[in-house]
C-alpha cells in the first residue's frame, strides 16, 4: 500500500478513536473551499497557505499568536486521482512582476498541508509536537446546487425545465430552446446528432438565462455550464423533452436514450462527487462575492440569495435533510466569508458582514438546527489596497487607494494597470436591509473596480513576508483552530 493511502486511512481511523495523535500517524482534517465561480477560491487558498508556510501576522488565530504553530509545510495528498492544487503556479502569479491574479480554475482539486504545533496544554511544559494533516479541497460551488437532482426521475426533471423556460421572463431567450423542442416526437428513435443538437440549443438557452455570474440558481444540471474534465461525454449530451401527453416511450426513442443519459449524470457525475468529496469533509468555508452582487442591483441580490440558500442547504445534516439517507455528512463547522472586503474601508467591514447574515438568515437557522456551526466574516484573503484619506470639495474623507486593473474605468478615465488611485468606496448603510433593496451612492457604480495585486516591492515587508489581509486569521481560527488546542 502506498504511504500516503496507509496515512490517510490510519488518520480517519485515529479521528474515530479520540484525539489520539503520535509521531507516527496524525489526524487529518478535510477542509472544503467552495464558492460560484469568481468568488475567490485560488486566491484564498494560496494566501491561506502561504501565510501558514511563511510565518504570516495572523494575530486572531491562537496557535499562530502564541507561538505554538512551530513549522507548516505541504506533503502529497492522499487522493491519487484528483488533480492538486497548483499552489507555486498561483503564488507564482500573485507575486510576479509584475504581479497578477490567478487563472481561472473549473475544476476540483487538492492539497495537503501540514501543520507541526504545540498543544496548549503541553507548551508551558515545553512538551512534544504533535501533527496535523489538512486536506484542502477546492470545489466549484455550482456542483452543489445539482443535489436536488438526486431526487428528481428524468420525467419530473423535464416537466419542471421545460416549465421553466416556457415562464415569461425566460420566453424570448428560451426562443430558440423552445422551437427545437417542439420539433421534436420525443416517440422517434434515438438519432445521436439529433440528440447532441438538441442538448447544445439546451445549453445556449442556460448561457443565455445567466445574465452574469449570479442568475444560476434555478437551472441545473450546473455542470453543463461548467463541465470540468467531462465536456463533450454522452453524460453530458442530454437535454429535457416535452412528454406532451405521453407516458410510456419505446426502448430505442429518442426520450429513452435521454432518459438514459440523464440517469447517468446523477449515477456517475453527481452522486460520486458528494460521496466522494463533499460527504468527506469536516469543514467548509464558503467564499461569497456579495459586493458584486449588489454592484449588480437587486435582481442579482435576489439571485445569490436563492442560489445561497440551495448552496446551503447541502449542508444540513439531520435526520429529514434532503441527502441524509444517501450519504452521511459530518461537516460541523461552516464559515460563510463575504471575499474582496479591501474593496471597503474598514468601518464598513462589519455591515458587510451584517448583510451577508441576513442574505443567509434563513438557511443558517437550519445549518445551526441540524448541529453545524456556522459563522459569518467579512474578509480580503490579499488585501490589494491601502486605507488613505483624501481632499473632496474641501472635505476630507477616508478613501482606499490601489491600483486599478488595466481596462478598468472610472468616469471618463480608462486605467492602464500602474498608476494609483484613491477611491471612496462610500460606507455601506448601517441597515442592512437597505443594501439588498439597492445600494447607490453618489458616484454610482464606481466603487468596485478591479484593483490588480498589490506589488510586493511596495509591500513594508519588500515581499518576504505574505501579503496583507483583512481577517483571514479569523477564519484559519474558526476552521481549524479547536484541533490545535
Ligand atoms: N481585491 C481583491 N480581489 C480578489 C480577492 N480574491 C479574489 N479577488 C478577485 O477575484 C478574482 C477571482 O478570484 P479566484 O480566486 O480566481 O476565484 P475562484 O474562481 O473562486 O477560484 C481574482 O482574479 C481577483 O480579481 C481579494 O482578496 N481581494
Ligand atoms: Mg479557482
Amino acid at each position: 500500500m502506498p504511504l500516503s493511502t496507509y496515512t490517510h486511512a490510519a488518520g480517519d481511523a485515529v479521528r474515530n478513536i479520540g484525539d489520539f495523535a503520535s509521531d507516527l500517524v496524525a489526524p487529518t482534517i478535510r477542509l472544503g473551499v467552495t464558492g460560484l465561480a469568481r468568488s475567490g477560491k485560488t486566491v484564498f487558498i494560496t494566501a491561506l497557505v502561504h501565510n501558514l508556510i511563511a510565518g504570516g501576522r495572523l494575530p486572531f488565530f491562537d496557535a499562530a499568536a502564541e507561538g505554538r504553530l512551530l513549522r507548516a509545510y505541504l506533503e502529497p495528498q492522499p487522493d491519487e486521482i484528483v488533480p492538486r492544487f497548483e499552489y507555486e503556479k498561483h503564488l507564482a502569479d500573485l507575486t510576479g512582476d509584475p504581479p497578477t491574479w490567478p487563472d481561472s480554475t473549473r475544476r476540483t482539486s487538492q492539497l495537503r498541508l501540514t501543520l507541526e504545533y504545540a498543544s496548549a496544554k503541553f507548551w508551558k511544559r515545553q512538551i512534544g509536537r504533535e501533527r496535523l494533516h489538512i486536506d484542502i479541497v477546492d470545489y466549484p460551488g455550482e456542483w452543489l446546487l445539482d443535489l436536488p437532482l438526486l431526487q428528481l426521475d428524468y420525467a419530473t426533471w423535464s416537466r419542471e425545465a421545460v416549465t421553466q423556460s416556457r415562464a415569461a421572463d425566460r420566453k424570448t431567450i428560451a426562443k430558440d430552446w423552445l422551437k427545437a423542442l417542439s420539433e421534436i416526437d420525443a416517440n422517434a428513435p434515438a438519432d445521436e446528432a439529433r440528440a447532441a443538437t438538441l442538448s447544445d440549443t439546451f445549453k445556449s438557452y442556460l448561457r443565455a438565462a445567466r445574465t452574469d455570474q449570479y442568475a444560476l440558481s434555478t437551472l441545473p444540471p450546473r455542470r453543463f455550464l461548467m463541465p470540468g474534465d467531462l465536456e463533450g461525454s454522452p453524460a453530458l449530451t442530454f437535454a429535457p423533452l416535452d412528454a406532451k401527453e405521453e407516458t410510456s416511450f419505446a426502448r430505442g426513442s429518442l426520450w429513452s436514450l435521454m432518459e438514459r443519459r440523464y440517469e447517468a449524470y446523477k449515477s456517475y457525475v453527481v452522486r460520486p462527487f458528494f460521496r466522494d468529496h463533499f460527504a468527506r469533509l469536516d469543514r467548509q468555508i464558503v467564499l461569497i462575492d456579495v459586493l458584486a452582487a449588489l454592484n449588480g442591483g437587486p435582481a442579482a441580490v435576489s439571485d445569490l440569495e436563492r442560489a445561497m440558500t440551495e448552496i446551503l442547504e447541502c449542508y444540513r445534516t439531520g435526520s429529514n435533510s434532503l441527502w441524509s439517507s444517501l450519504f452521511a455528512p459530518r461537516i460541523d463547522r461552516i464559515v460563510l466569508a463575504a471575499t474582496k472586503a479591501d474593496h471597503l474601508h474598514h468601518e464598513s467591514h462589519d455591515r458587510l458582514e451584517a448583510i451577508l447574515s441576513l442574505l443567509t438568515d434563513k438557511a443558517i437557522e437550519k445549518a445551526r438546527y441540524r448541529g453545524a456551526d456556522v459563522k459569518v466574516l467579512a474578509l480580503a484573503a490579499v488585501r490589494a489596497t491601502r486605507e488613505g484619506q483624501a481632499k473632496r470639495n474641501g472635505e476630507t474623507l477616508p478613501c482606499i487607494v490601489g491600483y486599478p486593473l488595466a481596462g478598468e474605468k472610472i468616469g471618463t478615465r480608462t486605467f492602464d494597470g500602474n498608476e494609483p488611485f484613491a477611491i471612496f468606496p462610500g460606507d455601506l448603510p448601517t441597515d442592512p436591509r437597505k443594501a439588498l433593496e439597492g445600494w447607490k451612492t453618489e458616484d454610482g457604480d464606481m466603487r468596485f473596480v478591479r484593483f490588480r495585486p498589490p506589488d510586493p516591492k511596495e509591500l513594508p515587508s519588500g515581499g518576504f513576508a505574505p501579503f496583507p489581509n483583512i481577517r483571514l486569521d479569523r477564519a484559519i481560527q474558526t476552521l481549524i483552530g479547536d484541533r490545535l488546542a
